[in-house]
């Protein structure tokens, strides 16, 4: 089979065992990690998004799914961090934003942030509009990176906007917004800097925000 369909499907299986695997696999036979990451496990995810869509499983099963797929993606993220040295240095502040716990997508935009040499502060997940605030006070980071997950709290990113505003540290720094229901109009609309799609997206509109050269595609905010 197909290492690409063999990794879906084991994030749709919710096998964490053969999702360690087949990343190990797909490292040994050189397939780059961001690759391996878009086609093969994000592709099982967006299936388990439809499934659940359609009521054919439950949380219980996307719980299951979730967690392999996050195994699979750690062997990746833990190759990685060996070979940062030598890239460049602009610095992320990344966080899933207040009351949402979605954090696999924000965990890939991470991976290929830190594959493409960009140092990340990982604020992690359900990140209180206060804590991204102290953070950028302390760490100075050239972007931050914000995803949101659900409708109901995506509403705390022009808070977080606001607030970087009313401290004084928005001048300083790049916001750029991420995850499913955020669009690029609404992340223009609430004064972001960019937005991008998917983490590939991620890595083009960060490049640009913090001033390294890339080819303008795709949508930014
Ligand atoms: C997995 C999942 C879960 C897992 C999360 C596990 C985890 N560790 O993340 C669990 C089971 C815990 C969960 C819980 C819940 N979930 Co849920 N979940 C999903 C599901 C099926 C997939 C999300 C996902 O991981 N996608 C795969 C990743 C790779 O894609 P992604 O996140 O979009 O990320 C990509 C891009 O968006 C982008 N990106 C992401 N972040 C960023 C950031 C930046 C800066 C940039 C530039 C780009 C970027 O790059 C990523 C990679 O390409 C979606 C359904 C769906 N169709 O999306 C529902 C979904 C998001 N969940 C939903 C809901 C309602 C819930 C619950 C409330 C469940 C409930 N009914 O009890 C709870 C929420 C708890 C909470 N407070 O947050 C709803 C949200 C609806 C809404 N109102 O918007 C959805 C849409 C399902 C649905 N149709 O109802 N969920």
């Amino acid at each position: 089979m197909d290492l690409f369909k063999a990794m879906a499907e084991a994030v749709i299986e919710g096998d964490e065992e053969r999702t360690v695997s087949l990343a190990k696999e797909a490292l040994t036979k050189g397939v780059p990690p961001t690759e391996a990451i878009e086609k093969g496990f994000a592709e099982g995810m967006k299936e388990i998004g439809r499934l659940f869509d359609t009521l054919e499983i439950y949380l219980p099963q996307v719980i299951i799914s979730a967690d392999a797929m996050t195994a699979g993606v750690e062997v990746f993220r833990q190759h990685l961090l060996g070979q940062e040295e030598d890239l460049p240095k602009k610095t992320v502040l990344l966080g899933t934003i207040q009351g949402d716990v979605h954090d696999i997508g924000k965990n890939i935009v991470k991976i290929m942030l830190e594959s493409n040499g960009f140092k990340v502060y990982d604020l992690g997940r359900d990140v209180p509009v206060l804590n991204f605030i102290e953070k950028v006070k302390e760490l100075h980071p050239d972007i931050v990176g914000v995803s949101a997950l659900m409708t109901t709290t995506m509403v705390h990113m022009p808070k977080l906007i606001e607030a970087l505003r009313e401290s004084g540290l928005r001048a300083n720094v790049n916001i750029m917004l991420g995850g499913a229901p955020v669009l690029p109009e609404w992340a223009k609309k609430i004064g972001a800097d960019g937005y991008g799609a998917s983490a590939m997206e991620a890595v083009r509109v960060a490049k640009r925000l913090a001033g390294l050269q890339v080819e303008e595609k795709g949508e930014e905010a």
